[in-house]
């Protein structure tokens, strides 16, 4: 399982892989971070396409065409907003990761990067996000045949080593 996924740091909009996730807010509009640097990569018909989309609740995930991006498909997500951890955080991110991979099976897709959901604007703690993401990735990657590859893109070093440490404990 271990030669399925990759951990780098680097920017998702880069990457050629079949999907890119965003880490959206419900309302598929764009915004910061992660997100507004996919649709800039990506160019206006992103925005077109995710206004019809028409939002999306916590925890799930809605799937857009790439456009200019090298990737073909994004998978917008929505992670939780940080409030403390008693609403549900840990269930909604990992719904996200669930979501996103039940997206990647309908698609048929056999590569697919995200980015370190809700750990920016929306302050989930970093290394409880990245327990979080290994954890959904390696139940998946058990049952799971069709996807050969499971990146994930740090953006900076903290953030790498976050996923490095997740990684040793979870895959160790
Ligand atoms: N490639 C990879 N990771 C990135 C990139 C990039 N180009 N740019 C930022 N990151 P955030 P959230 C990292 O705030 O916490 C938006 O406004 C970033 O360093 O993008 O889920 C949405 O519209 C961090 O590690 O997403 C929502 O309103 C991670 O991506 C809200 O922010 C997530 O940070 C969502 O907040």
């Amino acid at each position: 399982m271990e030669d399925r996924i990759e951990i780098i740091e680097g920017d998702i909009t880069r990457q050629k892989v079949d999907a890119i996730v965003n880490a959206a807010n419900t309302s598929l509009l764009g915004g910061g971070g992660v997100d507004g640097a996919i649709h800039r990569a990506a160019g206006a018909e992103l925005l077109e396409e995710t206004r019809k989309i028409g939002g999306c609740p916590t925890g799930e995930a809605r799937v857009s065409k790439g456009y200019c991006l090298p990737a073909k498909w994004v998978v917008h997500t929505v992670g939780p907003v940080w409030s403390g951890g008693r609403n549900d955080e840990d269930a909604l991110l990992a719904g996200c990761y669930r979501s996103c991979f039940r997206e990647a099976v309908k698609l048929g897709i056999k590569s697919i990067a995200f980015p370190s959901i809700s750990t920016g604007a929306y302050r989930f703690p970093l290394d409880r996000a990245t327990g979080i993401a290994l954890t959904e990735t390696r139940q998946f990657l058990l049952t799971n045949k069709t996807i050969a590859k499971v990146m994930f893109v740090c953006f900076g070093e903290r953030v790498l080593n976050s996923y490095k440490k997740a990684y040793a404990r979870i895959f160790g």
